[in-house]
């Protein structure tokens, strides 16, 4: 499907070191992507609600790895999916008297323009499940010939056991991996699975909801084998990272993966990820936000109520991506104040030549910040620093580099 305009990324002279980012399988700083191609899948939104601050926050780390790769000289593939057939939308517009593929398109575009006011870069694929079925059916059929399937009333699961390397991705026990798969969209209780945590591959036709023929008969795609089958087909059978909010390490990233290892073992690397990157969950009130909960902030309406896009992406990456945070109005304010701040400063310092070599050397810090791992509080650190230089004066000159420089890595336009 069409993703969204890309935004214009400046050009800096020179170019940043390695991104490492932290891996979560490893447990460790990894460097991101050796060599001189990147590439990225991201876990893409199930559109049956607005994008709030936690989607946004999650989908600006990767655009700060997105620019970063960029800057160290890197041709960056970026995958995105859509989890455009799913319980929850399917349940959202049920519940709405609305069609379901409606509701999809509706909240699909939002989320478009909301990712194009923040300046997110848009992926190079953004794939829809229902579009990716053909690609779905094939890993399925993969899975079966490697008898890695089984059926309960038509509903056909993957067994957990096919995968010798299950739980190299989370580490968790078999106890939490439980809990965790119920909590997600799984169905641990069910009578006759051979292991609680298997996960559905393909959903037997319920009545009234959507289906699609395949070779277990018409149904609909189960949610795992969407993201390794979509990961896969576009960027190769191993990629180097798998992106997406902490609450997916189990049980999405680990059946991801555990499908890719046993439908495409043996073809070079190790199936899938080398490297598995995980946002925190930005709360309200203490409470993750979750469109089941309700205790939303949306990013379109905090743009509809006249805040500037540029204040919100601030507010959002002026928080490490690993860390759980609470959105609150004071942070937007004092986001709109530091944006205030450095336009007035980039203005002040824009005529002249840059006697001080601070522009560079901000450029410098901004570049090593960010390329270790994802530290955008540590860049917007810097050009604080540089901002209260040139606003005393100290950095004339350097005004036209820094714009380009929070321009191109920080995604700010002042
Ligand atoms: N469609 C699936 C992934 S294939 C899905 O999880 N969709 S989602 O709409 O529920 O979430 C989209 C992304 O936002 C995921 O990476 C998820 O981890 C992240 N996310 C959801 N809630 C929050 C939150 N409160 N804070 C940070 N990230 C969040
Ligand atoms: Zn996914």
């Amino acid at each position: 499907m069409d993703s969204w305009l890309a935004p214009d990324v400046p050009d800096l002279p020179g170019s940043g070191p390695e991104p490492v980012i932290w891996d979560t399988a490893s447990g460790s700083l990894a460097v991101a992507a050796a060599g001189s191609a990147a590439t990225l899948y991201a876990c893409g939104i199930t559109p049956y609600d607005a994008t709030h601050v936690g989607h946004a926050a999650t989908y600006l780390a990767w655009d700060l790895l997105v620019r970063a790769w960029r800057d160290a000289g890197k041709t960056v593939t970026y995958v995105q999916n859509v989890t455009d057939v799913d319980d929850p939308l399917l349940e959202r517009a049920d519940r709405d008297g609305e069609d379901w593929r409606e509701l999809a398109d509706r909240e699909i575009a939002l989320f478009r323009s909301d990712m194009a006011a923040l300046r997110v870069l848009p992926p190079s694929h953004y794939i829809g499940a229902v579009e990716a079925l053909p690609l779905i059916r094939d890993m399925n059929l993969r899975l079966a010939q490697r008898d890695a399937l089984y059926e309960i009333d038509g509903d056909v699961y993957f067994c957990r056991s096919a995968d010798a390397a299950f739980g190299s991705v989370s580490g968790l026990d078999s106890d939490t991996m439980v809990r965790l798969s119920a909590e997600n969209g799984g169905d641990p209780a069910r009578p006759g699975k051979k292991d609680p945590v298997d996960p559905l591959v393909w959903l037997t036709k319920r009545p009234g909801e959507p289906s699609w023929p395949s070779q277990f008969g018409p149904g609909r795609p189960g949610w795992h084998v969407e993201c390794a089958a979509i990961a896969t087909h576009y960027l190769g059978v191993t990629f180097d990272v798998q992106a997406g909010g902490r609450d997916l390490i189990f049980p999405h990233h680990e059946m991801s993966a555990a499908h890719a290892r046993v439908a495409l073992d043996g073809i070079g690397e190790p199936p899938f990820a080398r490297r598995y990157a995980h946002s925190g969950m930005v709360r309200l009130d203490g409470e993750k936000m979750s469109k089941s909960r309700g205790n939303l902030v949306f990013v379109s309406r905090l743009l509809a109520a006249g805040h500037d896009p540029m204040a919100v992406r601030l507010a959002i990456i002026a928080h490490p991506y690993r860390a759980d945070w609470d959105w609150t109005p004071a942070s937007l304010s004092a986001a709109a104040t530091r944006l205030a701040a450095w336009r007035a400063a980039a203005d002040r310092s824009t005529a002249g030549a840059d006697g001080s070599a601070s522009g560079a050397a901000t450029l410098a810090a901004v570049r090593d910040r960010l390329a270790d791992d994802l530290d955008a509080p540590g860049a917007i650190a810097a050009v604080d620093d540089w901002a209260v230089a040139a606003t005393a004066g100290r950095a004339a000159g350097s005004g036209g580099l820094i714009r380009a420089a929070v321009d191109a890595l920080l995604g700010i336009a002042l």
